[in-house]
């Protein structure tokens, strides 16, 4: 019977190749009748996505926490240390000791590494906060330039720049020190990137751009676009999703990740968590993991840490382990739904 049916089958699909339907040369991961993958990095693979974490360096020496981490992902992004207060505490002095665990960590377990981020608004030192003009736009180039000199071809992507945009109705710039030496420090950010490691994506990475109907969405959209009309050197949109019961999980969410992608970049879950439990907060999590397999050039999830207890918002229990390393139902949602991507 089983021949049979394959028999049929292949008549049928030889039928219809002839009359020029086109066909997957792949069939769908889920139809393949390989066995479900059991790890979340594991079944992102099957469509060629990652599935990545948070880091914090000092956790590392927890045997729960890289336990979890060693088993589950295949790309890390470590929390805080790349930030600026902590590579360039002082000017011209560089210091790459937190960051470097992280990096080297993945390295021996054959992950790959978000680099975030270069260019933010917080964590700034005083020295940089100190400065104006063109001393700040040279300081603000050469340490986009120093650090990625430093990681060349051991990051995957950078946050070139983080949350640049404002809250709220006006799709303004955020201001800033760095806003405020001209609306070109972005761009002039990109294009140090792109000379320092041109193998390495470049992307702009905020929160609260989920939401297609949003005015800072459609902000970062439209300079996306023009980026990429002018030339200037952007790979990648980092949609972060942090969710909660203020910020649910919008229902155009797949509109926002395809209309991104459709720019000719592409879209990155940078900094994903949704607050809540049970069977709510797998539901959401379930529709975000299937947004982006809906989108081709949606290649990777990244969680904002491993356990409950690691978040930033560890009360709101947003994460996939809960604080004594369990699998969470959120997790097995993700887990399901990767495993039927196509
Ligand atoms: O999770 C990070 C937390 O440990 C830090 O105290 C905080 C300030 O540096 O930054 C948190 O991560 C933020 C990320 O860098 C950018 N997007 C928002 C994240 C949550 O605040």
């Amino acid at each position: 019977m089983r021949k049979l049916l394959s028999a049929s089958l292949t008549l049928a699909t030889a039928s219809l190749a002839a009359a020029g339907v086109l066909l997957p040369l792949r069939p769908a991961a889920a139809d393949t009748g390989d066995p479900p993958s059991t790890t979340l990095a594991a079944a992102a693979q099957r469509s060629g996505r990652y599935f990545g974490a948070g880091v914090t360096a000092h956790k590392l020496s927890d045997p729960t926490y890289t336990g979890i981490l060693d088993r589950e992902f295949g790309m890390v992004t470590p929390e805080n240390e790349m930030k600026l207060d902590v590579t360039e505490p002082q000017q011209g002095r560089f210091v790459f000791t937190a960051a470097d665990r992280i990096v080297d960590h993945a390295a021996q377990q054959g992950m790959r590494v978000r680099g975030h981020t270069l260019l933010w608004h917080a964590g700034q030192p005083s020295w940089l906060v100190n400065l104006r003009g063109t001393a700040l736009r040279e300081a603000m180039l050469n340490h986009v330039t120093q650090v990625m000199a430093y990681y060349r071809g051991r990051i995957h992507a950078w946050d070139v720049v983080n949350e640049a945009f404002a809250d709220g109705p006006t799709g303004a710039r955020r201001d800033s020190n760095f806003q405020r030496t001209g609306d070109d420090w972005i761009e002039a950010a990109f294009h140090a990137a792109r000379a320092a490691d041109p193998a390495a994506k470049l992307c702009y990475n905020d929160y609260n751009i989920e939401n297609w109907a949003h005015a800072k969405t459609q902000a970062v959209y439209r300079m996306v676009r023009d980026f990429r009309a002018r030339g200037v050197p952007i790979d990648c949109v980092g949609l972060q999703s942090h969710f909660n019961a203020n910020h649910p999980v919008p229902a155009d969410f797949v509109t926002t990740v395809r209309n991104f992608a459709d720019l000719g970049v592409d879209v990155q879950l940078t900094e994903l968590d949704v607050e809540g439990s049970g069977a709510a907060q797998a539901e959401s999590y379930r529709r975000v993991v299937r947004a982006c397999l809906a989108v081709s050039r949606c290649t990777g999830i990244t969680v904002w840490g491993i356990r409950d207890s690691d978040s930033w918002r560890a009360s709101g229990t947003p994460l996939l382990f809960d604080s004594s390393g369990a699998r969470k139902p959120a997790y097995t949602a993700v887990l399901d739904a990767l495993n039927s991507a196509c």
